[in-house]
């Protein structure tokens, strides 16, 4: 009876037995693009839309081609566009389109090993909290929206 009840208890968890309602979390892919980069320079800013079919979070971002890749966040201080990392995440609430677009969140690639060229395109690998990790080919080219100054 005490196993009966522990299992109870993590099926009202949803963890006893995976249930017809507990389709695997998955988050849709949209317009991945890299700004392309300075003849030399091997940092850039990427830019995605992110929606998730259950409440998740991107936890972070790598790319092969790259020695690192950064979430980071655009804020305006004292008239001052100013950068910080995101060391929390981009939250990601069920159903909801997140973009990560120019002028607020983005992916800083750093030391990019592939060329940041218009019509070229960088790997990354996008990390969440539920979903299984997504492999996004970023194609490199003009964001929409407005520029900003260093990437
Ligand atoms: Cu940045």
């Amino acid at each position: 009876m005490k196993r009966l009840s522990s299992c109870l208890a993590f099926a009202l968890l949803g963890a006893c037995s995976p249930g017809a309602n507990s389709a695997p979390p998955r988050v849709e892919v949209a317009d991945a693009v890299c700004r392309p980069a300075a003849p030399g320079r091997d940092v850039t800013g990427c830019y995605v839309t992110l929606t998730a079919s259950r409440a998740d979070r991107l936890v972070s971002a790598s790319s092969t081609s790259a020695r690192a890749v950064q979430i980071h966040e655009m804020t305006t201080e004292n008239a001052m566009m100013r950068m910080a990392e995101r060391k929390d995440g981009v939250p990601l609430p069920a159903g909801e389109v997140v973009g990560l677009a120019p002028g607020g969140m983005h992916l800083m690639v750093l030391g990019a090993t592939v060329p940041l060229v218009a019509g070229g395109s960088i790997p990354l690998t996008l990390t969440f909290e539920q979903a299984p990790a997504a492999q996004v080919q970023f194609a490199l080219a003009q964001p929409a929206g407005p520029d900003h100054g260093g990437h």
